[in-house]
């Protein structure tokens, strides 16, 4: 594999996602026109799409085609674009701009914002329950993977970090604090993204467990990458409480632990061992 290019492969995802995700956004009518225009805008030309590409390369790793995963990968970017967009909102982190252009509701005002985040919620459930069964995909399988996704992405993952990011005191604030916020906010999804796939897969409740872990290491070095990126020592950020040069060794080590849970895949791991260090070594 010392001729594997991680750029490229990464690209390629990207594309065969984005061609995925177009399927799914063709609900164009009269009355439609406004939020299908939104919802676009959202999604493309989107972001690095880590999410779907983890899923993608799981159910590969445990011997499902990347192609049969696709609904579930597509479904979960979906879910990480609505977090954005809610994100961005006033009410939230206030933010003018995402991903160097305008936010959502500053485009396409706060009401068209708010359905948007909705409609993609929504669609992200009908995307998995109408398109998820392949003839490789057992329906328990499916069952399970949006089981786990849901619970990722409500009140004991994604939107319970949330919660605690946004409405707790600040001056109650601690690293513990920190530390819940980073795994149920930011990791949750991640964890579920890569667990998607295994068991979409049917993968063996052993390696399941050793991609959980893997999962949830790569979710919290992520986020420590993301603090660092934003320099935001205020809040509920890693900068608030360390030096930059501990938050990265923080994140080396998790990224390392990740990885050591790998081995039970042999060589087959490369690629998640890869995209493990892409969390750290991205510059966006
Ligand atoms: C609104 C319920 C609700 C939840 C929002 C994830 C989240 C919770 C808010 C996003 C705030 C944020 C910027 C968190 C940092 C980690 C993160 C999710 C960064 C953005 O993810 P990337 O870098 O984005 O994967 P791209 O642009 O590549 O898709």
């Amino acid at each position: 594999m010392s001729n594997f290019d991680l750029l490229y492969y990464l690209s390629q995802q990207k594309k065969l996602i984005d061609n995925s995700l177009r399927k799914y956004i063709s609900f164009n009518s009269a009355y439609t026109k406004q939020i299908s225009a939104a919802v676009k805008y959202a999604l493309f030309p989107g972001g690095k799409r880590l999410r779907p590409i983890l899923t993608l390369a799981t159910a590969d790793l445990c011997g499902l085609k990347a192609k049969e995963a696709l609904p579930c990968a597509c479904a979960i970017e979906f879910i990480h674009t609505y977090s954005l967009i809610h994100d961005d909102l006033p009410c939230m982190d206030n933010a003018t701009y995402r991903r160097g252009r305008l936010s959502l509701h500053k485009k396409f005002g706060e009401t068209l914002a708010i359905l948007t985040g909705d409609l993609l919620l929504t669609k992200a459930f009908e995307i998995m329950v109408k398109n998820g069964i392949t003839k490789k995909i057992l329906p328990q399988n499916l069952l399970k993977a949006i089981r786990l996704i849901a619970h990722a992405a409500g009140v004991e993952g994604m939107l319970g970090g949330q919660v605690v990011d946004t409405c707790y005191p600040v001056k109650l604030i601690t690293t513990n604090t920190i530390d819940y916020i980073h795994k149920y906010k930011t990791a949750a999804l991640i964890k579920a993204s890569v667990l998607t796939g295994a068991v979409l897969a049917g993968a063996h409740q052993k390696k399941i467990s050793a991609l959980a872990v893997y999962g949830e290491k790569i979710g919290l070095a992520f986020q420590i990458v993301d603090d660092i990126f934003d320099r935001d020592s205020t809040k509920t950020s890693y900068i608030r409480f360390y030096s930059i040069a501990e938050c990265y060794e923080k994140a080396k080590q998790l990224v390392q632990k990740a990885k050591s849970k790998l081995y039970i895949f042999g060589r087959k791991a490369y690629i998640l061992e890869q995209l493990a260090n892409y969390v750290i070594t991205r510059t966006e």
